[in-house]
């Protein structure tokens, strides 16, 4: 093809030179048997024939291509999870976004924000199929490197949770939920996986993802804490040094560790269980050779509010328009997951208001379930304001909250992005039971 003549008069140019032009990053989507501990095998779906998927590292406001191609017999979407996206390619079915056929490949182009940790994957429905959606091993790391003030530190390691092997197993009230045979950090088993290498006195960066499809983790790294510096990717107000960190399903933690205590760690789930089912990775200083060392933290304690900010909260905007939304779960019988409401209705027959853009909205999460949910909007960012008991607070920026059984969680965000929005449980089997919302635009 001439590209003189297709420029003569050809007002099109910039979209055939996109068509034609190399992608930036590809996905190939396609089963995977990925081995997680000596000949142990799990036969999944993943990116690029790895788990977790490539890391994609894109600057912040450079535009990219990715392209992506399903080689499975279901259709597939990609969701880039914690970006300002159109709704025609966020990847979310409910926002629009279209499927992916199988044997299909779709091209998208974008302008990568905001910057920080984000993550994409997989945003099918699973129900019973413990093999499909986030179950699978369909997630990766996205980085929107920061056009300014990149943060200091001597090597950056990047870590994911998950867990395998689940099945439906009847809890204490009759309902189901999953249970899990196999947790891994990086697709790998404890000790299974090459080690974190580090040398004394660096200042390491952890990114952490919990990818699990429901199960919120607790990590810890003996001999050491976690200086945390952003929530979901975005900088907190008040970076803080903690023992452990807690991470709900989609959150990430970005903490530096300094490297004082040379030796030979175990960095892993604190709930003996979990990690003896595998979530750990060793973590040995240069020159150390010894048995990986593990030390049980006395207390599982975790708050949001400690990385608020400190000046006194803004006095609350009468302008703010609130959005109550009760949480409740519906008992289905036994043998059976229970399904979930949203002021009173499922997914599709929620019912949610039109958004005016530029405008002020508090969601009003009521959890009046005993479960704990981690909500995850999508195309925006939300700020933390109160939590059940606290005092009003500002200043943290996520796009996933814990709202923990029986409290309430308040959340604003600015209406700023118009297209369909969704809103909905990150546990994968609330989601597939109902727990999904989506706004418009007015
Ligand atoms: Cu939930």
């Amino acid at each position: 093809m001439k590209l003189s003549s297709l420029a003569a008069g050809s007002v099109a140019l910039p979209e055939m030179a996109r068509a034609l032009a190399a992608p930036d990053h590809s996905l190939e989507i396609a089963p995977y048997s990925l081995e997680i501990a000596p000949h142990h095998f799990i036969k999944t779906v993943a990116y690029n024939q790895q788990v977790p998927g490539p890391l994609l590292r894109m600057k912040e406001g450079q535009p990219v291509i990715v392209d992506v191609t399903n080689q499975t017999g279901n259709n597939e979407i990609v969701h880039w999870h914690g970006l300002f996206l159109p709704s025609e390619i966020d990847g979310s079915m409910e926002e629009g976004t279209p499927h992916i056929v199988p044997g299909g490949s779709e091209r998208y182009t974008f302008t990568p924000q905001p910057a920080g940790f984000r993550w994409f994957h997989t945003h099918t429905m699973a129900a019973r199929d413990m093999k499909k959606g986030l179950y699978s091993g369909q997630y990766g790391f996205l980085m929107i490197e920061p056009r300014q003030n990149p943060a200091r530190y001597d090597r950056e390691f990047f870590l994911e949770l998950h867990d395998w092997e689940g099945q439906f197993v009847g809890n204490d009230d009759g309902a189901m939920d999953p249970v899990y045979g196999v947790s891994t950090i990086n697709g790998k088993t404890l000790g299974f996986g090459e080690p974190l290498r580090v040398k004394a006195s660096e200042r390491v960066i952890l990114r952490i993802l919990n990818s699990s499809a429901t199960e919120t983790h607790w990590i810890a790294l003996p001999g050491h804490s976690f200086h945390v510096v952003a929530l979901d990717g975005n900088p907190v107000p008040q970076p803080k040094t903690v023992p452990v960190l807690r991470l709900a399903p989609a959150e990430r933690v970005c903490a530096i560790v300094e490297m004082n205590s040379p030796g030979v760690w175990v960095l892993g789930e604190i709930r003996k269980h979990i990690q003896t089912a595998g979530m750990g990775i060793v973590v040995e200083y240069a020159g150390q050779k010894s048995k990986p060392q593990w030390q049980q933290p006395q207390v599982l304690e975790w708050d949001y509010m400690h990385f608020a900010a400190t000046e006194p909260t803004p006095a609350r905007s009468a302008d703010v328009i609130e959005i109550p939304i009760r949480i409740e779960a519906k008992f289905m019988g036994h043998g059976s997951p229970d399904h979930w409401l949203m002021n009173g209705r499922s997914f599709p027959q929620v019912e949610s208001p039109a958004l005016k853009l530029g405008q002020r909205y508090r969601l009003v999460f009521q959890n009046r379930s005993i479960d704990d949910h981690p909500l995850h909007l999508h195309r925006h960012a939300f700020e933390l304001r109160h939590f059940t008991g606290g005092p009003e607070t500002h200043g943290i920026t996520k796009d996933t909250v814990l709202v923990e059984g029986g409290k309430e969680v308040e959340v604003e965000f600015t209406a700023n992005a118009p297209g369909l929005t969704l809103l909905h449980c990150h546990q994968q089997s609330h989601m597939d039971m109902g727990f999904m919302m989506v706004f418009k635009y007015a």
